[in-house]
C-alpha cells in the first residue's frame, strides 16, 4: 500500500490524484505543514530539504511529486495515462511533465516562498514571478488551441500535473483563463478523481485540527 504524507492544498494533491484516476491503493499520513515541524529530524529524515509530500512504498521512501506520479504509473498503471516510449507523444509527455513542475510551479512556489519570507511583499518581485506564471498558461494556451489534452485526443498524467498548478494560478495570479485553457481546465477538473481528491485533501485538513 502507498503511504501519500500529504498536507492540505500541496502538491502530494497531484500525486493523490493519479492514484484517483487509476484506483491505486493508497493511504494518506497527513503532514502538518509548520515550518518548526518539516525541520524536525523526524520529517528531515523523510524529506531532506523539508518539503512536503513524501511517498512511502514498503521499504520504498521518495520525495519530488513529479517522480511519485511516474512511480505511480509505472507500478499501477499498466499503461494508462502515460504513451509508450515508441509512441509519437513520448518526448511531449515527458516534456510537458518537467514543464508543470521546473518552469510552470516554480514562479507560483517563489511568490509563497517570498510571501513567507518578507513582510511586507516587494511588489516588484511578485510582479516578476505573476509575469512568469503567466508566460506558461500562454504557452498552454497555445498548445491547446487543436488539441483538447496536452498529447491530443487521448488524457495523460500531464493533465492532471498541469491542472494541479493551474489552480494555484487561479489562486495567486488570475482566476481568468484565456480561453483554450480555461476549457480545457474545466474539462479536467470534471473527472470524478478531480472531486475524490478534492474530498481526500480537505479530509486531510480536518485530521490535521483533530
Ligand atoms: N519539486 C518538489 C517541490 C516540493 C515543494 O516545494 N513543496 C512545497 C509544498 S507544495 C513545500 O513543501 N514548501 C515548503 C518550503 O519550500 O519551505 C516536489 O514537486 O515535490
Amino acid at each position: 500500500m502507498l503511504k501519500i504524507y500529504h498536507s492540505p492544498g500541496t502538491r502530494g494533491f497531484r500525486v493523490i490524484w493519479v492514484c484517483e484516476e487509476l484506483s491505486a491503493p493508497y493511504e494518506i499520513v497527513p503532514v502538518n505543514f509548520a515550518a518548526e515541524y518539516r525541520a524536525t529530524p523526524e520529517w528531515r529524515a523523510l524529506n531532506p530539504v523539508g518539503k512536503v509530500p513524501v511517498m512511502v512504498d514498503g521499504d520504498m521512501t521518495m520525495f519530488e511529486s513529479g517522480a511519485m506520479i511516474q512511480y505511480v504509473l509505472d507500478c499501477h498503471g499498466n499503461g494508462r495515462l502515460q504513451p509508450t516510449k515508441d509512441d509519437p507523444a513520448y518526448a511531449h509527455y515527458l516534456q510537458w511533465c518537467w514543464f508543470a513542475e521546473a518552469t510552470f510551479a516554480r514562479p507560483l512556489g517563489e511568490i509563497v516562498n517570498h510571501r513567507r519570507a518578507f513582510e511586507p511583499e516587494i511588489d516588484a518581485v511578485v510582479a516578476e514571478m505573476k509575469g512568469r506564471a503567466t508566460a506558461c498558461v500562454a504557452a498552454l494556451d497555445a498548445a491547446l488551441s487543436d488539441r483538447f489534452y496536452l498529447l491530443g485526443e487521448t488524457m495523460s498524467a500531464v493533465d492532471l500535473s498541469i491542472c494541479y498548478v493551474m489552480r494555484g494560478y487561479r489562486r495567486m495570479v488570475s482566476e481568468a483563463l484565456p480561453a483554450n485553457v480555461q476549457t480545457y481546465f474545466d474539462r479536467v477538473t470534471a473527472l470524478s478523481s478531480y472531486e475524490a481528491t478534492v474530498k481526500v485533501d480537505a479530509e486531510t485538513g480536518e485530521r490535521l485540527k483533530n
